[in-house]
């Protein structure tokens, strides 16, 4: 709020601080046309005065007429440059109109003219957050909440805990949400602000694996509130889930489809599931289109990691094919492809014969290959693209395999899913298929083997910052995060994680310390290795490099079938996003849910 001195018993009636003075108390009576219009005659008797301006805007601002507050308060700033509060009141309307640039224009004003301004720093601070600059907000909120007795410092620290909460850094976030528990901006669990605290910390909690206070806490939210967002039902929801109580998780689910039907469109799929269970599912996935008679058709090679480690990356890559009508068979009887970082750096000619026999096999079927690993899609791209070029290495690859009765003859292409999805069905028509909104922050990890090297590649123009992939993925709505040393490698590729493990998890410290600087909600990739990498590498790191991170990581990792099936509208169990972490030692090792926390935006402040 803007100060205005309060009115001295002498002042003259028609002063400019007794014309406010009385607009102030009309609007203390509610009258708000009586306030309007005293608020008005200030300017209009005292134009080269900012104060009338201001509380016109001030007045804009609370009936949510953001544009003429913008407007009033930039005349009030013509008139006075030198009031912080002026500016901070205009980075705080251009905050809500999400100009976010703007706004944090005027807060930098704001700061110029008053660095240690609480207020000043906290709008900086939370404009930072939510441009995803979160090395700038830290800085902002933390000096912010030093202000143990201003109004803002609840605030502060409240966005404090959810800035921490993004970073993973799950026992800051919660420690910061506690410190202002008792606080009467948010102790009161039937407001809004109560309530969306309780939701943070409680979701700390269940990330901190402490699902009993978790479920506590929620359902103290569900009993004692009435007004909550569909949101509260989903989390409470996961949270049963993840102790197996699935009566629970449905009424919970349910609670959320009656609040809001779009926050969970999955019910039938769900009790679908809950019938029939994995079986069922099987029967999904067989059933899936085998033939589109008039359009594309592919042929899908798993290599080694997606049927022993990651199946549900096939499961989630047939039901997105399924969706855009790409037909899918099997392979029968291909074999690794084999390793491009392994095989080929050991015996080039073993490898190019067996990797051209997998080929054959897609020859016979008359159908090009989808591959969905990165590795694999960078060995046979590689020999498909050279034996159909190079006659000398061809004739050598074929007096191979006439031993067992096969030719290479190069009339298939070898395609990685993303090209099949990028180029055969094309951005427009993915487009059209989604359905969902998502509103993750996300990491986009391509990996190696899919951009180089890059004479045979489809990814015409840039190789060093491709954007193709996160192209697709902002399709769902989701929100690809810059962050730094995005093209490295995930460490494990080339031999390296068989080899010295602890490197390639050194490799992916650095990539999950990028992440959690960016605080993002979750990886995704495109390759079955790397997301072995960065999934299972979390464990490594958590324990050989426990020193040298500040907590535990536990970012989520997902293929990008899985989020774009989600988009789609497939049911998240069918697409491997529902997992309960209960059982131990089977993938994915970091649980992976496709509900987060959603953070809070419209706090009063
Ligand atoms: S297959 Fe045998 S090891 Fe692997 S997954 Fe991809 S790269 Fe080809
Ligand atoms: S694994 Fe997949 S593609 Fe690679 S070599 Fe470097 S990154 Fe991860
Ligand atoms: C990485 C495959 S996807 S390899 O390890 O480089 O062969």
């Amino acid at each position: 709020m803007v100060k205005t001195k309060k009115s001295s018993k002498k002042k003259k009636v028609d002063s400019l601080e007794s014309i406010i003075d009385l607009g102030i108390s009309f609007l203390e009576k509610g009258d708000v046309l009586e306030a309007r219009y005293n608020f008005m005659e200030a300017i209009k008797k005292y134009p080269s005065k900012p104060l009338g301006f201001i509380h016109i805007g001030l007045f804009n601002l609370e009936n949510g007429d953001l544009i003429a507050a913008s407007n009033d308060f930039l005349k009030a700033a013509d008139l006075d440059t030198k009031n912080p509060e002026i500016w901070i009141n205009l980075a705080k309307i251009h905050f809500r109109l999400e100009g976010f640039t703007r706004a944090f224009g005027y807060a930098q004003k704001a700061l110029d003219l008053t660095p240690d301004n609480p207020k000043a720093l906290f709008i900086a601070g939370i404009i930072k957050l939510f441009q995803m600059e979160l090395f700038y907000a830290k800085k902002y909120l933390i000096k912010a909440a030093n202000y143990k007795k201003d109004p803002i410092y609840p605030f502060a620290k409240f966005y404090l805990g959810i800035l921490y909460a993004k970073q993973g850094l799950f026992l800051k976030a919660a420690e910061n949400f506690r410190a202002i528990q008792s606080n009467s901006n948010f102790n009161d669990i039937s407001t809004k602000n109560g309530i969306y605290l309780k939701n943070n910390l409680g979701m700390a909690e269940y990330r901190l694996g402490n699902l009993i206070g978790a479920e506590k806490t929620f359902e103290n939210i569900t009993k004692n509130s009435s007004n909550i967002d569909a949101t509260i039902w989903i989390n409470l929801a996961m949270i049963y889930w993840s102790q197996d109580k699935t009566q629970q998780n449905l009424n919970a689910l349910r609670n959320a489809y009656k609040i809001d039907p779009n926050s969970w469109p999955w019910i039938k799929e769900l009790e679908e599931y809950l019938k029939s269970g994995q079986d069922g599912l099987k029967d999904k996935i067989q059933s899936l289109l085998k033939e589109n008679p008039d359009g594309k058709n592919v042929s899908m090679f798993l290599g080694c990691v997606i049927p022993n480690r990651y199946p549900f990356i096939d499961a989630a890559s047939r039901h997105v094919l399924n969706a855009v009508k790409i037909g899918v068979v099997e392979l029968e009887g291909a074999g690794c492809c084999p390793a491009p970082g392994v095989f080929r750096s050991f015996d080039i000619n073993t490898w190019r014969v067996l990797g051209a026999r997998n080929i054959t096999i897609a020859e016979d079927l008359e159908r090009d290959m989808c591959i969905m690993c990165n590795g694999c899609y960078g060995t046979l791209n590689d020999i498909n693209t050279d034996l159909k070029e190079d006659v000398e290495k061809r004739d050598y690859v074929n007096d191979k395999l006439k031993e067992i009765g096969r030719e290479f003859k190069g009339t298939i292409d070898t395609n990685h899913i993303l090209w099949t999805l990028y180029n055969d069905v094309g951005m427009k028509q993915l487009k059209k298929k989604i359905v969902n909104k998502l509103d993750y922050n996300v990491a986009i990890h391509y990996g190696c083997h899919i951009l180089k090297p890059i004479h045979n590649k489809p990814w015409k123009g840039c190789f060093e910052t491709p954007t193709f992939f996160d192209d697709i993925m902002e399709l769902t709505g989701a929100k690809s995060i810059p962050h730094q040393d995005k093209m490295m490698c995930c460490g494990a590729g080339g031999g390296l994680r068989g080899s010295i493990k602890q490197v390639a998890d050194d490799f992916t410290r650095d990539k999950m310390e990028s992440y959690r600087t960016a605080g993002v909600d979750m990886v995704v990739d495109c390759c079955p290795f790397c997301h072995l990498q960065l999934d299972l590498g979390q464990i490594g790191i958590n324990s050989d490099f426990k020193d040298k991170i500040e907590e535990p990581f536990k970012l989520p990792v997902v293929y990008f079938t899985q989020l774009l099936g989600l988009g789609m509208g497939l049911d998240p169990y069918s697409l491997g996003l529902l997992r309960t972490p209960q059982p131990k030692g089977i993938p994915p090792f970091i649980p992976v849910v496709p509900m987060f926390t959603k953070f809070i935006d419209n706090i009063d402040f």
